[in-house]
């Protein structure tokens, strides 16, 4: 990806450079009108959890993760959030921002449960349901089965249905379409809700931050900040072009999103085929302890992940990007399954050995395990956006459910 200075038309507003995509919301519309979507997203989900389970850690800044060594938030509560601390943040870090922050370790099978728990409300009101991670779905309301008569009174009763059955709360979006939905329910958590009517996308989208946008992670945003770019309205400012040529095949996602057209449905029933992660470092490295010590960073994230979405997988493949950017890719299958985190460390260590000593510093590594079995639906990856897919051919915007 070119890291380059920004182009020279940085500011002018281009005119659109494909003809087919005109503006919203026509051009979000599924065979026989505009789509209905929830997004639903439960706050500040495992702390909210543990605070539920302990009446003690009320009120209280909360962190779930390990406080020690190379510990890393999981999930922070509202108070400890005044303080700074957020998911994924080092929990060192975080006790520095916050030295009341109180710890307790995640309890999955309790975090499972609940998921199953509120699946099964969304199914009673559409069986087109897409899981993102534990915590969060989007659901297609479009045929409103039970005769509700509007999306955002669905999402009122699942909001409603979650806080009665399971004393818990959950933010929903409702809007036309999955990356508008999604933006919606982050905009007024927690227990919030938020409605973007057809027609509103494209000056919602244009005021926000693109760092918020599903898609755009933090170095996607730091790119975009290098290109000038901070908000939607600046994204929309530069032509196709220019963001294929930086944003490679994510560019006609970004470049229709900001317009507030997002043509992607709802998929029920996805699988997983891989479950990873991976990291590029500042400076890069190539001691075998300075790899090891990466390597056992990414085996914690990746295994909260593998816990997170109750996988079971047979092989491990080790990543890595030399500095040349050359990739080399190392994988190793068990007969039956990578039981526990100390199997799956252990099965990157041995690839990682193997290596040992690198011809050359390496830029990014990564770990990921395949071969899955029984695993919760795909979430989309955090970095890269999904392609943009289906078609749009009707002019009928169908308002009334909002
Ligand atoms: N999670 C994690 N590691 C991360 C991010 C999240 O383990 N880097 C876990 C803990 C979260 C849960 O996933 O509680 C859901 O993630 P969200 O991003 O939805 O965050 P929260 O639900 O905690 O907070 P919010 O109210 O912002 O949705
Ligand atoms: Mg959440």
């Amino acid at each position: 990806m070119t890291k380059g200075a920004p182009p020279d038309n940085v500011g002018a507003v281009m005119a659109d450079a494909n003809p087919n995509i005109t503006d919203e919301p026509a051009e979000n519309a599924a065979p026989g009108g505009l789509r209905k979507i929830i997004h639903i997203d439960m706050d500040a989900f495992f702390a909210s959890v543990e605070q539920r389970d302990d009446p003690s850690l009320r009120g209280l800044p909360l962190a779930v993760g390990s406080a020690t060594g190379r510990g890393v938030v999981a999930a922070a509560s509202y108070e400890a959030r005044k303080f700074g601390v957020r998911s994924a943040m080092p929990s060192q870090r975080a006790l520095r921002l916050c030295p009341d922050l109180v710890f307790r370790m995640p309890r999955f099978d309790v975090y499972r449960d609940i998921s199953r728990h509120i699946r099964a409300i969304f199914a009673d009101y559409t069986p087109i349901i897409e899981p993102l991670s534990l915590d969060e779905a989007y659901l297609d309301v479009t045929a409103d089965m039970r005769g509700i008569g509007s999306a955002t009174r669905i999402a009122e009763l699942i909001r409603e249905r979650i806080r009665s059955e399971l004393n818990l709360t959950a933010s929903a979006g409702v809007s036309y379409n999955k990356f508008l939905a999604k933006l919606a329910s982050d905009q007024n958590k927690p227990d919030g809700l938020c409605v973007i009517r057809p027609g509103e996308g494209a000056q919602f989208v244009a005021g926000l931050p693109v760092r918020r946008f599903h898609g755009v992670g933090p170095r996607g945003a730091e790119k975009m900040a290098r290109l000038g770019i901070e908000t939607g309205e600046d994204l929309r400012a530069r032509p196709i072009e220019v963001l294929r040529e930086h944003f490679g095949s994510q560019a006609d996602y970004l470049y229709r999103a900001v317009r507030g057209i997002d043509l992607r449905p709802v998929q029920a029933h996805r699988r997983r085929k891989s479950l990873g992660g991976e990291r590029t470092f500042a400076h890069d490295i190539s001691s075998g302890p300075a790899l090891r010590e990466t390597l056992d960073r990414i085996v914690d994230i990746v295994w909260d992940r593998i816990e997170s979405a109750n996988a079971h997988g047979r092989t491990v493949t080790l990543k890595m990007r030399f500095a040349d950017f050359t990739l080399l890719t190392r994988a190793r299958s068990v007969e039956h399954v990578v039981e526990s985190k100390t199997d799956f460390a252990r099965i990157g260590h041995a690839l990682l050995d193997e290596l040992l000593p690198l011809p050359q510093p390496i830029r990014l590594m990564g770990l990921t395990l395949s071969s899955l079995e029984g695993a919760d639906e795909a979430p989309e990856t955090v970095e890269g956006a999904p392609a943009a897919n289906g078609t749009s051919d009707s002019r009928n915007a169908q308002l009334s459910l909002f």
